[in-house]
């Protein structure tokens, strides 16, 4: 029986996941390494210091500490610039439907995301009051691929953990999801097609009375 679904935000309920991927890529330009969407799925759901660690290590690039939090500070300034336009129309396919259905359902909803930004992200959406529970990057000690986010989104839905169903698009969530010891569907990101065995393309395609049936 689910009783909540826990999204996580970039990537699962808004195509941000684009807009971190271009800021990244002016930071790698200015750090002068390789960057590219390949590289890119390393870095999917991580926090933003873990991040950079990540593009750091891939390219065997040393920086200073002085520098290395001086491009987390300009990572986020180019990010919330991109973002600054984004509105409904952002919001991504079966998102209105998911929350239907879970409405329809007396499924508990909640957001789990790394991201610090999540909330001004969600208010920009229309959606931040459709959550009552938004764990996001400013909330955890350990970030994905740690299973805290969503231990804690479960724990304020007052939900048992495997009736949590987890809805991801990146690798470090899956993972995150899978030490929890929740269910996961992963989502849009066709990497993750070979990495779960529950993958729908947009969260259109879910259906509960078939999800269920398969549990
Ligand atoms: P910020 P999610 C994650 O959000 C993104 O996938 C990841 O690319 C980003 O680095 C992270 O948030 C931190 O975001 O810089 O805004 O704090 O996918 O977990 O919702
Ligand atoms: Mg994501």
């Amino acid at each position: 029986m689910i009783n909540g679904f826990i999204f996580d935000l970039d990537g699962v309920i808004v195509n941000t996941e684009e807009h971190h991927y271009k800021a990244w890529k002016e930071i790698a330009n200015k750090l002068n390494v390789d960057f590219n969407k390949s590289l890119n799925e390393n870095l999917k759901g991580l926090s933003r210091k873990e991040s950079l660690k990540k593009l750091l290590e891939l390219n065997k690039k040393k920086i200073s500490e002085n520098e290395f939090v001086n491009f987390l500070i300009e990572k986020n300034k180019i990010y919330k610039s991109l973002i600054d336009g984004i509105d409904e129309t952002n919001i991504l396919d079966g998102v209105q439907n998911i929350l239907k259905i879970a409405d329809k359902n007396n499924i508990s909803v909640a957001i789990g995301s790394s991201s610090k930004n999540a909330k001004m992200i969600l208010k920009k959406l229309n959606l931040y009051n459709r959550f009552k529970i938004i764990i996001d990057g400013n909330m955890v000690t350990n970030p994905k691929p740690d299973p805290e986010v969503f231990i804690k989104a479960a724990k304020l839905m007052r939900k048992k953990i495997d009736e949590c169903i987890v809805f991801e698009d990146a690798v470090s969530g899956i993972i995150a999801a899978e030490r929890g010891g929740f269910k996961v569907i992963g989502v849009r990101n066709l990497n993750l097609k070979n990495r779960t065995d529950q993958f729908i393309n947009s969260l259109s395609e879910f259906r509960l009375d078939d999800y269920e049936k398969k549990i």
